[in-house]
């Protein structure tokens, strides 16, 4: 255990500092009240051994602060004292001592008492640990959330260390339940459980929410990387292929919220990536949603949100030039090969794709197929050299949905483009 020692007195400092290591305990020292308070607070110690005489802060007064810091993890106190007065020792204990010991200080007395405070501590952890554990998934709960929640935003507070949240919810779970029964569903809780811990990058914590809900939390993430690491979780999920009463399999919509802006509460942050999640439902499921305030503010009017998919460098610069003039279309994104392709699409949720039919890692037609499958709202415009009945209707097959010959004037890529968004 990690002991703190509290002594005016240098001898018993010395005694109870050996007797402590000996017994195999780390022992911290503090010379008066006021330091112990201090050392306390900095490394919630498993146990102190107070003098009750001390100038300042004495025994009764540190241990009626320990009690009242609402800190989690059970501290607990053994005040020493040489007089036998029975009203102030009723006093201290009341304060919140756990035991008064007489000195002078005997050593085997504090060992049998330490082992009995050692059990104590551990029955403590446990129940705080109980308390906080979800023993279905062997996740942390709701409660261990709020807690940790509360220790990253008071650090963006202190030292504008930002972090994302995402909020995962298990598709058509009601059915599943339904159907396969509360056994099935709960063997299900824990497969999608395991799934999102194995494809966790270390330093992110995970969460069961609440009924079919997870929360993963991001330390140091932007919108960007907390988009990829829900999109990484959500096909982990996908990928084990856990068959679902309804057909296909089981899968999950994840909304991702980042702790924006300076003074957001833990209220608002899970408010928003709720609100993503919904979105998330609305749209198809199975897929992840950036809480984007700009998003929800979208007018009719607005630009074309268009991602250029090209392995010739040229060709990107010359779409970029297109876009960049023509008010009608926003660039969201360029991508040089289909895998690339593919990832900045779900990345920046494109309502049109510019995809090059002959490009490395798989081609214009694999990338049309797994970005219509991935975002079905976004829309595929076929560009390319290669024009060939043949390579047309393999792009039409892929949900295509326009095709502009490599050559054409901007007016014409423009015009396809926007009349692809409203396809
Ligand atoms: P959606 O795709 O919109 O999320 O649909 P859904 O059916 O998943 O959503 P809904 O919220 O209607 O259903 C959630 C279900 O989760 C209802 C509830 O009975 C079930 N559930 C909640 N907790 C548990 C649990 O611990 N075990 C089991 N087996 N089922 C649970
Ligand atoms: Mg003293
Ligand atoms: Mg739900
Ligand atoms: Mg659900």
């Amino acid at each position: 255990m990690r002991i703190l020692i509290a002594d005016d007195e240098p001898g018993t400092r010395l005694l109870l500092t050996a007797a402590v290591q000996r017994l195999g305990h780390t022992a911290m020292v503090a010379e008066d009240g006021a330091t112990a308070w201090t050392l306390y607070l900095a490394e919630s110690p498993d146990v102190l051994i107070s003098d009750w005489e001390m100038p300042g802060i004495d025994g009764t007064e540190l241990t009626t602060r320990i009690r009242a810091h609402a800190g989690t993890k059970y501290t607990y106190v053994m005040v020493l004292t040489g007089r036998a007065d029975q009203s102030a020792a009723r006093a201290t204990m009341h304060a919140g001592a756990d035991e008064l010991i007489l000195k002078p200080l005997d050593t085997a007395d504090l060992e049998r008492r330490l082992i009995a405070a050692e059990r104590v501590v551990a029955l403590h952890r446990r129940l705080a640990d109980d308390a906080r554990h979800d023993s279905l998934t062997d996740l942390g709960n709701r409660r261990r959330l709020d807690e940790e929640l509360a220790v990253l935003i008071a650090r963006t507070e202190r030292y504008g260390h930002r972090f994302a949240l995402c909020m995962f919810d298990i598709d058509h779970f009601k059915q599943l339940n339904d159907t396969a029964g509360h056994l099935a569903g709960d063997q299900a809780l824990r497969n999608v459980a395991d799934a999102l811990r194995s494809a966790l990058r270390s330093g992110d914590s995970l969460y069961r929410y609440g009924g079919e809900e997870f929360v993963v939390t991001l330390p140091g993430q932007s919108s960007d990387g907390a988009m990829l690491a829900a999109e990484r979780l959500r096909s982990a999920v996908e990928a084990m292929a856990l068959p679902h009463p309804a057909g296909g399999s089981v899968t999950i919509s994840a909304g991702v919220a980042v702790a924006e802006p300076a003074g957001i509460t833990a209220t608002e942050l899970l408010a928003a990536a709720d609100v993503a999640l919904y979105r998330a439902k609305e749209q198809g499921r199975n897929r992840v949603v950036n809480h984007d305030p700009r998003a929800s503010s979208a007018q009719a009017g607005r630009p074309v949100r268009l991602l250029i998919a090209d392995d010739d460098p040229l060709t990107r610069e010359f779409l970029r030039a297109i876009a960049d003039t023509s008010p009608a279309l926003e660039m969201v994104g360029a991508a040089c090969d289909s895998q690339e392709a593919i990832e900045t699409a779900l990345l920046t949720r494109p309502d049109v794709v510019l995809l090059d039919l002959n490009m490395p890692g798989g081609g214009g037609v694999s990338a049309a197929t797994a970005i219509r499958n991935g975002l079905p709202s976004s829309r595929i415009v076929a560009y390319s050299v290669a024009d060939g009945p043949d390579s047309q209707l393999a792009m039409a097959r892929a949900g295509a949905v326009g095709y502009i010959v490599k050559g054409a004037p901007a007016s014409e890529i423009v015009k396809a483009v926007t009349s692809a968004a409203r396809w």
